[in-house]
C-alpha cells in the first residue's frame, strides 16, 4: 500500500509541475496564431508567443518545424517555449511554424526540399520560406528588437541550417542542433546501407496531406511482434515490407527507387550550399546521436572552412536531442556522465550565445569557446580554439594477428576470416525490443558481439597512461570476401576495467566491470568504396581497400583500460543484411540472392586516430 501511496504523490508532483510549467507560459505570454503568405501565394500557419510585459523589446526566436506547432488553438498553451527554460523565463518573442505542406500550412511537403540557387521569379524553397517569413515577422510583430535568431533540433535543424542560406538581414544568430545535413548519411542511410531501424519511421514524411489539418493525416504499421530482430529475419527480403508500405507512401517508394547517392539525394543535401555564411552559428550535437552525427560535423566543419561568420560547436555526452531536456543525471542506456550536463549548457552556454548577438546585438567578445567538447572517457568539457585540437596529431593502430590492436605494422600479409551469414546476422543490440529509431545502442556493452565467431576483435594491451582521441577516425581496412558484395562495420571500443563500478542505470543482467563501450560506429556499403554514385561488385578473394570515416570522437582511454576495435558485416536490424551477391538494387533483392560467404580482414588493415598531445 505504501508503494502505492509513494506513487501517487510523485505522479502527483510531476502533474503538478507540468501544469506548473504550463502555467509560466500561459501567465506570461500572449499566444496569436496566423498564417504569412509566401512570395508564391501558400499561407503558413505561424505560431506567436509574445511576452506579456512590454517594458522591453524582444528578439524573435524562430522554429520552423514539420513535426507541428501543437498545440493549436490561442487559448492552449504549450509546457515550454523557446530553446530552454532560461531564454523562456527572460523573455522573448518564440515563433513556431508549419513548415510548407505540413499540418497547418498549405503547400506541398517535399522532404528535404533541395535548395535553389539565385531562384528565379516563382521558384521556392526553404531559404525563400524563412526569409518571407523573418521580413514579415520584423515588420508585424509588436514590440520586437529588429533582432531573429533560429534553432532547432533534428529535422528543425535541417531547416535552421537552410536559414542561414539567401539569409535575412535580421537573422543574427543561428543553432541548427542535431541537424540533418543528408540523408544518405544521416538518419536513413549510413555511407548507403539502408537504416532499417527506421523502417517505421518512413511513415513521417511518406504521406502527403489534403489540406490543412491539426490531426495526424499518416500513421505507423502495426508490426506484430515485440522483437525486431526477428519480425526483420522473418521478413527477409525488403520487398517483403511493401504489404505495410502501398504506393501512396511516396518516401517509401524514393527510398527504393534511389538506392544511390543520385541526383534524388544530392539535390537534397544541404551541406553542398554552406557558403559565404553572415550570421552567427553555434552548431550542438550529440556525441552519441545514433539519428544525426553526419550533420551537425559537416554543417561546422563547412561553415569553418567556407565562411568568415562567427562560427562555434558544443558536442556534449548526448543522444539525439538530449541536451535540451532537463534531466539531472546524464546517462545514455548503461553508461552516466555527470549531473545537470544539459541544464549547464543550456544556462551557461545557448542562452548566452542568443542573448550575445540578440540583445547585445553582437558587441564584445561571446566569452564562449570556438569549440566546447565533453571527453566522454575522462567525463570533463574542453574547449579548444579550433577543431579538432592544434596540437593533435594522426596515428595508425593495425589490426594485427591473435586480435592485437598494434600501433606497429608488424605483419602485412596474414588476415583474420569469419563467416557472414545473413541468417544469423551480428545483433546490433542485446535488448529485445522495437525502436521508433535507434539511439541506446551507441554506448551499449559490445561484448555480446565480441563472443561471436563473425566479430572480429582486436585491442590494445592495458594502456599504461591515458590516451585522448578528439577528432575523426578512419578505418583503412584491407579485405575479401568469397562473394560479390559485403558490408563493413568498424567499432571503436573503451573496454573498462575489472573494478569499474556498476550505475543506477547498469541493466540488470550487465556489470560494468570489463565493459565494453561503444565509442563510435560505422558501416560502409562494400559497393560504395569507390563511389557512392557509382557502385561497385567485389571480385571474389580479391583483396582490396575500403576506407570507412567514424564521425569524430573526444574520448579518454584511461590508464587501465582498453582500446578495442571489432570488425563484422552485418549489424541488424539497425542496418538491412546485405545479400553479399551484387545486385543492383538490395531494395529488390529476392531470397536467393542472400548467401554465406568467407569475409576476411588483412593485417595491413588500420585505423587512423586523431590523437590529442596535451
Ligand atoms: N532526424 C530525425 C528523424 C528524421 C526522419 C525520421 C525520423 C527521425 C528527427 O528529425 O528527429
Amino acid at each position: 500500500m505504501k508503494h502505492l501511496k509513494m506513487t501517487f504523490l510523485f505522479l502527483f508532483i510531476i502533474a503538478a509541475s507540468f501544469a506548473q510549467e504550463e502555467n509560466y507560459v500561459k501567465e506570461n505570454y500572449t499566444k496569436t496564431e496566423t498564417t504569412i503568405t509566401m512570395r508564391d501565394g501558400i499561407k503558413l500557419f505561424t505560431v506567436i508567443y509574445a511576452p506579456k510585459d512590454t517594458s522591453e523589446k524582444y528578439p524573435i526566436l524562430f522554429q520552423r518545424t514539420p513535426y507541428s506547432c501543437q498545440p493549436y488553438g490561442e487559448d492552449q498553451f504549450r509546457s515550454k517555449i523557446s530553446p530552454n527554460e532560461f531564454l523562456m523565463k527572460e523573455g522573448n518573442i518564440v515563433v513556431y511554424q508549419d513548415v510548407r505542406g505540413r499540418w497547418m500550412s498549405e503547400g506541398t511537403f517535399d522532404n528535404m526540399r533541395a535548395y535553389i540557387p539565385n531562384k528565379t521569379k516563382g521558384q521556392v524553397d526553404e531559404a525563400s520560406d524563412t526569409y518571407d517569413s523573418i521580413d514579415w515577422m520584423i515588420k508585424n510583430i509588436p514590440n520586437n528588437n529588429g533582432n531573429v535568431g533560429t534553432w532547432g533540433i533534428s529535422y528543425p535543424g535541417f531547416y535552421t541550417t537552410y536559414s542561414l542560406l539567401d539569409a535575412h538581414p535580421a537573422l543574427k544568430a543561428a543553432s541548427p542542433q542535431a541537424p540533418i545535413g543528408d540523408f544518405f548519411f544521416d538518419d536513413f542511410h549510413h555511407n548507403g546501407a539502408y537504416l532499417l531501424s527506421y523502417w517505421r519511421a518512413t511513415a513521417l514524411f511518406g504521406y502527403q496531406k489534403s489540406k490543412p489539418t491539426d490531426k495526424p493525416w499518416y500513421s505507423f504499421p502495426d508490426i506484430d511482434s515485440k522483437d525486431q530482430y526477428q519480425f526483420f529475419l522473418d521478413i527477409g527480403p525488403l520487398s517483403n515490407l511493401d504489404k505495410y508500405y502501398k504506393e501512396d507512401n511516396v518516401f517509401w517508394q524514393q527510398l527504393k527507387q534511389h538506392p544511390n547517392y543520385d541526383e534524388f539525394w544530392q539535390f537534397r543535401g544541404i551541406i553542398q550550399h554552406l557558403e559565404n555564411i553572415k550570421p552567427a552559428v553555434m552548431v550542438v550535437g550529440g556525441l552519441f546521436d545514433a539519428e544525426d552525427l553526419y550533420g551537425p560535423f559537416q554543417t561546422y566543419k563547412t561553415i569553418e572552412k567556407t565562411s568568415e561568420n562567427y562560427n562555434t560547436m558544443v558536442f556534449g555526452p548526448w543522444s539525439h536531442g538530449d541536451w535540451a531536456r532537463a534531466s539531472k543525471r546524464q546517462a545514455i542506456g548503461n553508461v552516466y556522465f555527470g549531473d545537470n550536463i544539459s541544464l549547464d549548457y543550456q544556462r551557461d552556454v545557448e542562452t548566452k550565445f542568443f542573448n550575445h548577438f540578440l540583445k547585445n546585438d553582437g558587441k564584445g567578445d561571446s566569452g564562449l569557446p570556438e569549440a566546447y567538447v565533453f571527453d566522454t572517457g575522462s567525463r570533463k568539457w574542453n574547449s579548444y580554439d579550433q577543431w579538432p585540437p592544434k596540437n593533435s596529431e594522426r596515428k595508425s593502430y593495425y589490426l594485427q594477428d591473435n586480435q592485437r590492436l598494434n600501433n606497429k605494422m608488424e605483419k602485412s600479409s596474414t588476415f583474420e576470416e569469419f563467416i557472414s551469414d545473413p541468417k544469423k546476422p551480428v545483433p546490433y543490440s542485446e535488448d529485445i525490443k522495437v525502436v521508433f529509431t535507434p539511439r541506446k545502442y551507441m554506448t551499449d556493452d559490445q561484448r555480446f558481439a565480441a563472443r561471436r565467431p563473425d566479430v572480429l576483435v582486436f585491442e590494445t594491451p592495458v594502456l599504461e597512461e591515458d590516451i585522448t582521441m578528439a577528432g575523426p577516425i578512419l578505418a583503412k581496412l584491407n579485405v575479401s570476401t568469397t562473394g560479390t558484395d559485403a558490408d563493413w562495420i568498424v567499432k571503436v571500443i573503451d573496454v573498462f576495467p575489472e573494478d569499474a563500478e556498476d550505475y543506477p542505470e547498469t541493466q540488470e543482467y550487465l556489470k560494468m566491470s570489463n565493459y565494453f563501450m561503444m565509442v563510435r560506429s560505422e558501416v560502409m556499403r562494400g559497393r560504395f568504396r569507390n563511389s557512392f554514385s557509382n557502385p561497385e561488385p567485389f571480385v571474389p578473394n580479391r583483396k582490396t581497400p575500403v576506407n570507412i570515416k567514424l564521425q569524430d570522437i573526444i574520448h579518454t582511454f584511461k590508464k587501465g583500460h582498453k582500446i578495442q576495435i571489432q570488425v563484422q558485416s552485418t549489424w541488424f536490424p539497425l542496418i538491412d543484411l546485405n545479400p553479399q551477391t551484387y545486385v543492383p538494387n538490395i531494395f529488390e533483392a529476392r531470397k536467393e540472392d542472400f548467401t554465406k560467404q568467407i569475409h576476411r580482414v588483412y593485417s595491413d588493415s588500420s585505423i587512423e586516430f586523431t590523437i590529442f598531445k596535451k
